[in-house]
């Protein structure tokens, strides 16, 4: 048995963040994960984040490498055939992007986090929140050693992601979910090639949706809408390009895709859901373990760093016997969750090709609207580079 003041379930992006927020203000974390320290640093994710994200980051320390490796982007160029528009955000609303994979942010905070000594168990298996709606909350679980082992701790954080057990720990009478599976999925890759672009290509095609997108000056990471059922193993590396090229529009106006060899590939479904509130007792939720959104928004990841900031200041409080913060996190977290979730719901509709015609149309007004009028485009550009935290 070990005590500590907050256990945290989770060790991606939002239990490390939240860990290391934590620490800064003097409040102790255990963080307990289900896979090893090297699945979760090498999973590939998330790429983008936006301005506010990497303020909170900056603030803490862990904003260096990200600044030297990362690339900062002005904004995206948006594209259907025949036409592609740029929408500078810096000019439309004062704020850029950042394009740096999840997996070089995970060893970020990882390496911040051994510096601080932080205490983590990785490998664990069963893992079981106990008595969460009592002052005395618990996790218990099989260490990677096989030894059954308990946290008792004055606060649990929910950072397992979509399939961990705290959501499922709530007793069902107390939360409310909202779900909305697309029925497309992306075909992601990753290609040992330069980016055959300086910012990411969104592009609206009647195949299928694409999206050119980067880790580095010699990796691209690209997409394809797929169907949801479709097995990986079906798509050579020939016919993806093929579909990237076409889709991207290759040969347009003098631009050309250049391919590469392929390193991975995977298929993403694509879903919303919400579940509120993000609190039960002494259990509070954050990033994917409360909120999943499809990716075109790009706001997985910084929704788990929104989530942890307002989290981290709530718990902190709470261990000084100030329970107000705590008490509005939910609320707090779910206004900017909202806000995200219908503008990933947006993007997602606007740019994925449903084989209906009129919708088709009506994608092309919208598109035609967000690329020439002042007002459609800094509604998106504020949007996908960031509200601020406390929106
Ligand atoms: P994470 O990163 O899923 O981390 C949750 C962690 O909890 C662990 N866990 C457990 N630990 C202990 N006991 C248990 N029983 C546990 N069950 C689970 C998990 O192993 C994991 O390490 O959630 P977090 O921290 O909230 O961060 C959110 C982001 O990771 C996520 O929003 C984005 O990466 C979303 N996302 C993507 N976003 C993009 O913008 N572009 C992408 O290409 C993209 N790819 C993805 C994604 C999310 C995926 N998931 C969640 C299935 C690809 C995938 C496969
Ligand atoms: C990525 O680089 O993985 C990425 C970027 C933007 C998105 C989704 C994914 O909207």
């Amino acid at each position: 048995m070990v005590r500590t003041q907050v256990a945290i379930i989770g060790a991606g992006p939002a239990g490390l963040l939240l860990s290391h927020l934590l620490a800064r203000a003097g409040v102790e974390s255990i963080v307990v994960e289900r896979r090893t320290r090297e699945h979760v640093e090498g999973r590939v994710r998330a790429g983008l984040l936006e301005a506010s994200s990497v303020a909170v980051l900056d603030d803490v320390g862990v904003g260096d490498r990200l600044h030297a490796d990362g690339f900062e982007h002005r904004g995206i160029y948006l594209h259907w055939p025949g036409e592609r528009h740029h929408l500078d955000f810096v000019d439309l609303v004062g704020r850029s992007v950042y394009v740096y994979g999840q997996t070089e942010l995970t060893k970020d905070l990882d390496r911040a986090r051994d510096e601080d000594g932080q205490i983590f168990y990785y490998g664990v298996a069963d893992t079981t929140l106990e008595n969460i709606d009592s002052e005395t909350p618990s996790v218990t679980f099989t260490d990677s050693d096989g030894r059954p082992t308990r946290i008792e701790a004055d606060l649990i954080a929910g950072c397992d992601g979509s399939f961990g057990p705290s959501r499922e720990s709530i007793p069902p009478s107390e939360r409310r979910t909202w779900e909305k599976v697309y029925p497309y999925a992306w075909l992601g890759v990753l290609a040992d090639v330069a980016p055959s672009t300086d910012q990411l290509i969104y592009s609206w095609h009647p195949e299928g949706f694409a999206l050119h997108s980067m880790r580095s000056a010699s990796v691209s990471r690209l997409y394809l809408q797929v169907d949801p059922a479709t097995e990986v193993e079906r798509w050579g590396d020939r016919e993806i390009w093929e579909a990237l090229a076409r889709r991207l529009g290759d040969g347009e106006n003098g631009w050309t895709l250049t391919p590469g060899p392929i390193t991975e590939k995977t298929v993403l479904p694509m879903r919303s859901f919400v579940m509120a509130p993000m609190r039960y007792g002494r259990l509070f939720l954050a990033g994917d373990a409360a909120h999943i959104v499809p990716p075109t928004g790009a706001k997985g990841l910084n929704l788990a760093v929104a989530d942890v900031a307002l989290l981290a200041e709530a718990l902190v409080a709470f261990t000084k016997g100030e329970p107000a913060l705590a008490d509005e996190y939910s609320e707090r977290a779910l206004r900017r969750v909202w806000r995200c979730t219908h503008f990933s719901w947006w993007m997602t509709t606007m740019l994925h090709a449903s084989g209906d015609p009129f919708e088709a149309e009506l994608q092309r007004a919208q598109l035609v609207w967000v690329t020439s009028s002042q007002a459609g485009s800094t509604g998106l550009a504020e949007n996908y580079a960031g509200l601020p935290i406390g929106f």
